[in-house]
């Protein structure tokens, strides 16, 4: 059934409009019927939208190819998923490639409306769904990519991040429960050290932290960004274990912010909203009211002490004679054959399985001592370095004007370049985090990169030409904190020798001829 918002508003938006007449998830057991009459005959609602609802989104860049944007619980999945995912984008020949993103999760592009049915067969044949994974719906849930094999974690999140998901998807079938949000939501769960997930930017975030001697989670709440306001997440006043407690917090939270959050002014409709007009105790009583029990209150600090790792390279697990061998996939762009190879080397040389991170990198676990050195001679890792150069290593971008119709700028083929060609021209001492993002909605986080830089259109020589602005002082890992921006609209072909200033005089660089 559909919710009704609880709230007395005055109006509401068009979304809600249309999601009260049809829930997103009804199209589900349209599929075959779209496929059958074809994406122009399709009532355009359904098309734009509510497709989205099942993880399709119709793309205005490319009419007629879509993208399929997945669920990967904690960014694990197994070479046999993989290789499932690689055969759907290879039969788009040109069209077809996957991107990992920067929710640790997958999209994949060129798709075909006909071929929907069949894909959703084939992915649910290896327990892979993309359910309620746009719109108003919960996104992907990240987790810590070292689960389970990094020796100084705190809690193994994979199992967590998985009973999350199944609570809010109903086991990847979809869960009308969950389907009309006042808008899109973002849960993390966090079990190292090292802030790995960004916690500060989820709209629930789950930060290990010892209570009395006692290993649990602190909650933050509230965190997000769009056009309008970024803010990072704030203590909820709440410790929880890490077990069931953590899936029924979810669930109660979800239920206040569904039928209470704010629903006429979409620009205004995130959990924060809802916490600016009742304050943060008032959420958290009614939490505790919907949850029908009291929460016990926050540790006095959470266990996050480490600067945040990239998990590029080779490294040691907790179980001897292990490594995971961290890949450098620049800006997440993945095509079929990478894709075919990638689950072919994580089944010889690993466990077969893969692990996505929020950089938009890919780790294979479990590799013997003795498969190491065989491992790096293979040719893919030529093109996805464990040892890649600095700016490679850390960069990241969202999807950008080549699919994205918001993109005010092309950003990921752009980001590429540039890091080359500033590589190749300057000594870079230590590792500097840039993210592109093609517009304010801060898919690609420039507010968490020592260098963010965000599309816009800007003059020069009195024409208008594709800039950005630029942000700085993201700070990620321990006493994390949002960067800012320092300066606007710098057109895109004055950058280079914009950025090459900055990283010579604060990321201490030198020219190399
Ligand atoms: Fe995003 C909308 C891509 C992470 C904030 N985002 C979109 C759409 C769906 C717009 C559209 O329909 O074209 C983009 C799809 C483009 C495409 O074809 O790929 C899009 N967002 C992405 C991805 C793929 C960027 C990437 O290259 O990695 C990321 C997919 C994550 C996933 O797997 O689910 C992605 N988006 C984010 C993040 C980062 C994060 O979650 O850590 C943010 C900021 C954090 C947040 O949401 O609080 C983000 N996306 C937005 C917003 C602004 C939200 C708001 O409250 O205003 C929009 C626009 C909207 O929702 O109206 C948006
Ligand atoms: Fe598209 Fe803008 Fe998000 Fe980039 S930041 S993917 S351009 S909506």
């Amino acid at each position: 059934m559909v919710q009704a918002p609880q709230r007395d508003e005055t109006s509401v938006n068009k979304f809600e409009k249309f999601k009260a007449e049809k829930d997103g998830l009804a199209i589900k057991d349209e599929l075959e019927h779209f496929a059958r009459i074809g994406w122009e005959a399709m009532d355009k609602t359904d098309l734009e939208h509510r497709l989205k609802w099942v993880g399709v989104f119709y793309r205005p860049v490319t009419p007629g190819k879509f993208m399929m944007r997945l669920r990967v619980p904690n960014g694990i999945l197994t070479g046999e998923q993989m290789r499932v995912l690689a055969e759907v984008v290879q039969r788009y020949g040109e069209d077809g490639n996957a991107d990992i993103t920067t929710r640790q999760n997958l999209q994949l592009r060129g798709i075909r409306l006909e071929d929907i049915p069949e894909i959703f067969r084939r992915l649910h044949a290896v327990d892979m769904t993309s359910v309620q994974s746009g719109m108003d719906n919960v996104r992907n849930i990240t987790g810590s990519p070292m689960a389970g094999l990094d020796a100084d974690e705190l809690i193994d999140t994979r199992e967590l991040v998985r009973k999350v998901q199944d609570m809010i998807t109903n086991y990847g079938s979809g869960n009308p429960e969950f389907t009309n949000l006042p808008r899109k939501f973002n849960i993390a769960i966090e079990g190292g050290r090292d802030n790995s997930v960004h916690a500060e930017i989820n709209d629930i975030a789950f930060v290990p932290a010892y209570k009395e001697g006692e290993l649990g989670f602190n909650v933050v709440v509230g965190g997000f960004f769009s056009a309008k306001r970024c803010e990072a997440a704030i203590p909820m006043d709440v410790w929880v274990r890490p077990n069931e407690e953590v899936v029924e917090l979810c669930r109660s939270i979800l239920e206040v912010y569904r039928d209470n959050g704010p629903r006429s002014n979409r620009q205004k409709a995130r959990l924060m909203w809802l916490i600016d007009e009742w304050g943060i105790e008032k959420l958290r009583s009614t939490v505790e009211r919907q949850l029908g029990r009291p929460l016990a209150t926050a540790a006095e600090k959470d266990a996050i002490d480490w600067e945040k790792r990239d998990h590029i390279g080779i490294y040691p697990q907790k179980q001897e004679g292990l490594n995971y061998v961290g890949l450098s996939i620049p800006v997440g762009r993945l095509f079929a054959p990478d894709m075919f190879d990638l689950a072919r080397i994580a089944e010889v040389y690993g466990s077969g399985e893969l692990r996505l991170t929020v950089e938009q990198n890919i780790i294979i676990p479990n590799v013997a001592n003795e498969n190491l050195e065989v491992l790096l001679t293979e040719p893919l890792l030529q093109k996805f370095s464990p040892n890649p150069n600095l700016l490679e290593r850390t960069l990241v971008s969202c999807t950008g004007a080549q699919f994205c119709n918001f993109a005010l700028i092309e950003t990921k083929n752009r980001a590429v370049e540039l890091i080359h060609e500033l590589e190749a021209e300057l000594h870079i001492p230590r590792g500097v985090r840039i993210h592109w993002t093609g517009c304010p909605n801060s898919c690609g986080q420039p507010q968490v990169a020592d260098i963010g830089l965000m599309g816009t259109k800007t003059r020069k020589d009195g024409k208008t030409v594709e800039g950005v602005d630029l942000y700085m002082g993201g700070k990620v890992g321990k006493d994390a904190h949002l960067g800012t921006c320092v300066r606007k609209g710098i057109p895109c072909e004055d950058l280079k020798s914009v950025l090459t200033t900055i990283l010579v005089e604060q990321f201490g660089a030198t020219p190399k001829a």
